[in-house]
C-alpha cells in the first residue's frame, strides 16, 4: 500500500467511494467523473502502477481483474448490449492515476475508440 496513492486508499477503505464489489484481491467502484452512463473502475488491492506491471508481477490477479470487470458489466446490465474495457497506460494514453485500473464503460453507444 502506498500512502499517497488515492486508489490504494480507496481499496483500504480510507476514502469514501461508491463501492460495487469488494473481493479478496480486487475492488470495483464508480468513477468520480463518469464518461458514460455507466463508468466503473476495477482495481487490484495490491499496488501496481499499470496493467503491464501487474501482468508481469502477478498474472493470476491480472486475470482476476478481468473476471471482476466482466462480473461488474454483467451486474450493471451491460452484457447484452456490450461495453468497453480500457486500461490507460502511461503518458500518451493520458493515465492520471498510477495504480492500475480498468475502466468499464457502457450504457449507451460509445462511439469510435479514439477521438481525433
Ligand atoms: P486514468 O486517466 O485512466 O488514469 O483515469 C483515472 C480515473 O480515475 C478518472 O476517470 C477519474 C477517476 N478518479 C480519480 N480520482 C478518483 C477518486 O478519488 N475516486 C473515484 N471514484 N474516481 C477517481
Amino acid at each position: 500500500m502506498s500512502d499517497n496513492c488515492v486508489f490504494c486508499r480507496i481499496a483500504a477503505g480510507e476514502l469514501p467511494t461508491t463501492l460495487l464489489y469488494d473481493g479478496a484481491n480486487t475492488v470495483a467502484f464508480r468513477d468520480l467523473h463518469p464518461q458514460a452512463p455507466t463508468h466503473v473502475l476495477v482495481i487490484p488491492k495490491q499496488h501496481h502502477p499499470d496493467v503491464a506491471a501487474l501482468a508481469s508481477a502477478d498474472p493470476a490477479v491480472a486475470g482476476e481483474l478481468l473476471t471482476t470487470a466482466a462480473a461488474v458489466a454483467q451486474a450493471e446490465g451491460l452484457a447484452a448490449d456490450g461495453f468497453r474495457l480500457i486500461f490507460n497506460t502511461g503518458r500518451y494514453a493520458g493515465q492520471e492515476v498510477f495504480h492500475v485500473h480498468a475502466h468499464v464503460l457502457g450504457g449507451a453507444p460509445l462511439g469510435p475508440l479514439l477521438s481525433r
